[in-house]
């Protein structure tokens, strides 16, 4: 292969989450955010690990930093831990905690790579959550609050905001499945948590607007790639319905100015949707510069019978309950290897596929890979490398697709490995490991895995082509 593949315009980059890198759970006035909590409630994590110390970022940023410059990359994405900065979640903001974000803003600037700060990956401060969390208006007010301060304190700096983190899990794992935090199983509470996410990225939106004009404003979201398993019609509704809860319900008021209304009739049965109010839905469409999308794997479905076995594969958990609000006769199948260590089915052209539905459904959006990685259980050989192949296997082949859905037009304009550090996989604690960096947890040293000199090589050429080692 001769020539670049991606434009030198092309933005590399690595991605990691606060309450997943930094530690430092106690220190400099942070508060408890719903994280500390349920990692710290028996049975809720694998081992009762928690992000008490995770990767020590809090305390080796720099030399994470220095990382991230050596990798090569042109932006990093993190997350500000909103109990660092605002320790209730409401009025008094913490100094300490902004300054820990204005040094790392700074330090990325002087290494030459670009801000891309995500405002909430997930760890919701703790008062808020008893106050009653996303399922309630106020958090979203509390959200435009935050917003402000952050923005207030960061301003331009950060060259792209990102207000929400994957809003699917927020709400449909913290108040649907409870396989993530707060850990709640009430259906019409997770619906209610839909809309005010999506009323809190519109608040936040125009708060960046308003406060940093020249920064640019997005949000990312882990669309869904649903198959059916035959051609029916039955078939081909289940997909529909699926998606109108795992995509539509964020991408028609974000993108497309209202909910569908087959997701409101879908859950008709589950809540009324009055806790919508004139005007939220031209809040949450708040006009994107770029929309961040994260991709993993794909989604098999069928209509349920009612009386066959159900697979249930969905890979969210052993929990009885269903993130699919109001969707109890869609079953989700497994889905044929190889699989990640997440259990996670590896599907490349699906990615493809994605960014063109994106592209011709709304045309002109700029769209950016927000993550995309893959855990393995990594083996330290005896010359002291982690030779991993199927992560370089996996980057690769994504990679590529990205390439092919280019050529076909979707305006992809970068593109976030995660992760760049082992870190903290929410329930899985530290028994997955997505980083190209390999964390020793005992000693916190950082080693080079294959997969991130390979991706410096990229990285330097722009070619997904090179030798894995
Ligand atoms: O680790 C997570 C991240 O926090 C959000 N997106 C998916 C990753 C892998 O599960």
């Amino acid at each position: 292969m001769t020539g670049r593949v991606f434009p030198e315009s092309f933005v590399w980059g690595s991605a990691t989450a606060a309450y997943q890198i930094e530690g430092a759970a106690r220190e400099d006035g942070r508060g408890p955010s719903i994280w500390d909590t349920y990692s710290h409630t028996p049975g809720r994590t694998r081992n009762g690990d928690t992000g008490d110390v995770a990767a020590d970022h809090y305390h080796r940023w720099q030399q994470d930093l220095d990382h991230i410059a050596e990798l090569g990359l042109g932006a990093y994405r993190f997350s500000i831990s909103w109990p660092r900065v605002q320790p209730g979640g409401a009025g008094r903001f913490n100094q300490a905690g902004l300054d820990f974000y204005s040094r790392l803003v700074d330090g990325l600037l002087e290494r030459g790579v670009r801000p891309v700060a995500t405002m909430y990956h997930w760890d919701l401060p703790q008062e808020l959550e008893d106050a009653g969390g996303w399922p309630v208006r106020e958090t979203a007010l509390r959200f435009e609050e935050y917003a402000a301060g952050i923005v207030a304190a960061l301003g331009d700096r950060v060259h792209t905001w990102t207000t929400l983190n994957e809003p699917w899990c927020s709400a449909y794992l913290g108040y649907a499945s409870g396989v993530h935090a707060p850990g709640r199983t009430e259906p019409a509470a997770a619906l209610a948590a839909v809309h005010h996410l999506n009323l809190a990225h519109g608040l936040a939106g125009r708060v960046v607007r308003e406060l940093a004009p020249t920064a640019e404003l997005s949000v990312t979201l882990n669309l869904h790639v649903i198959r059916p398993e035959s051609a029916s019609a039955a078939d081909a509704d289940a997909v529909r319905r699926i998606d109108a809860l795992a995509n539509r319900s964020f991408l028609g008021p974000m993108l497309g100015g209202a909910y569908p209304a087959d997701l409101l009739a879908d859950t008709a049965g589950v809540t009324d949707w009055s806790f919508v109010r004139d005007g939220d839905e031209k809040v949450a469409g708040v006009p994107l510069d770029v929309l961040g999308v994260n991709y993993y794997s794909s989604t098999l479905v069928r209509a349920w019978d009612g009386h066959s076995a159900r697979s249930d594969a969905d890979g969210h958990g052993a929990s009885a309950h269903s993130p699919w609000v109001g969707a109890d006769d869609v079953d989700f199948l497994p889905q044929p290897g190889p699989h990640t260590a997440m259990g996670w089915n590896i599907d490349p052209a699906a990615l493809t596929g994605l960014l063109l539905r994106l592209h011709q459904e709304y045309p002109g959006q700029p769209l950016m890979i927000t993550e995309n990685g893959a855990a393995f259980d990594d083996v330290v050989s005896a010359d002291g490398r982690v030779h991993d192949e199927r992560r370089v296997d996996y980057l690769r082949r994504h990679i590529a697709a990205i390439a092919d859905a280019r050529e076909q037009g979707a305006d992809v304009r970068g593109y976030f490995v995660w992760s760049l550090l082992d870190n903290f996989e929410w329930g899985y604690g530290y028994d997955r490991r997505f980083g190209i960096i390999r964390v020793d947890y005992d000693t916190q040293e950082r080693t080079w895995k294959d997969s991130a000199h390979w991706y410096r090589r990229l990285v330097e050429t722009g070619l997904p082509d090179q030798p894995a080692d």
